[in-house]
């Protein structure tokens, strides 16, 4: 079904909205591939991407996601809306293949939207699978002009060191944490040193899954500046 579903047209651009803590203004957008299925229904790319991977059709995917994330971008600012940033979940296999950055540049340049317009988020652990070429398509990337996020962090094996050189701009805060930040102190305190960490670091920190207005309150007197979650909306 995976083999067919970019030429029957069946993947689809969700987009997860990322708000101003505070006065609850979009910031930006999570960019997510879902699979809309004739039978299945639609399925979540967590479902179908590590099949994706293992049978050698992530690169025709991911191509496919860059193309409708920056239509999309496009499209959005043609509507008259405000400057917001899309981001484009990369898949490790994606990065790893060295023209990453020139590919990305590519597709921007042929719908002809700028690099403050895409961030790229990636997970942490792949950093780990090749450090020292995950680090050298990250400086490729900064150097574009391209913004970086750490997606699900503090849910990786990713080593602390990292963010030290490391070219990222934001920390996603694993949605786990969120989700018992009222019930567990652990939760309360990893998320907390999580967003006190990124500020020290100078990188802005998102808050993912957020469900509730008092997780919200939370981490607002955290200091968190920025979340998305189903508090807001879901994916649309
Ligand atoms: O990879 P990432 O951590 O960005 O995963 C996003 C996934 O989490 C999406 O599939 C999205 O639908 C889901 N998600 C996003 N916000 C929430 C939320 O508030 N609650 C729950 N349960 N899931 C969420
Ligand atoms: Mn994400």
């Amino acid at each position: 079904g995976l083999r067919h579903a970019i030429e029957n047209g069946e993947l689809e651009m969700y987009y997860l909205p990322e708000m101003d803590i505070r006065c609850g203004k979009i910031i930006g957008a999570d960019g997510l591939l879902r699979c809309n299925h004739p039978v299945r229904g639609l399925v979540g790319a967590g479902e179908f991407l590590p099949f994706a991977e293992e049978i050698g059709l992530i690169m025709p995917i991911s191509d496919w996601m860059l193309g409708a994330l920056c239509r999309d971008v496009k499209t959005w600012a043609e509507l008259g809306g405000e400057h917001v940033c899309l981001s484009l979940n990369v898949s490790p296999q994606y990065l790893d293949r060295g023209d990453f950055t020139e590919k990305i540049a590519g597709a921007m340049r042929e719908h002809g939207v700028s690099p403050k317009q895409i961030e790229v988020e990636i997970t942490e652990n792949i950093c780990i699978r090749n450090p020292h070429e995950a680090i050298a398509q990250l400086k490729k990337l900064n150097q574009a002009g391209f913004s970086v996020a750490i997606d699900d962090f503090g849910t990786g094996y990713s080593s602390l060191s990292y963010l030290k050189s490391l070219p990222i701009d934001v920390i996603k805060i694993d949605q786990s944490f969120v989700r018992d930040i009222l019930s567990s102190q652990n939760a309360a305190a990893i998320a907390q040193t999580i967003v006190t960490l990124a500020h020290s670091l100078g990188l802005t920190v998102i808050a993912e899954g957020v469900e509730t207005e008092q997780q919200r309150e939370f981490l607002l007197q955290a200091g968190c500046l920025a979340y998305q979650g189903y508090l807001f909306c879901k994916p649309i």
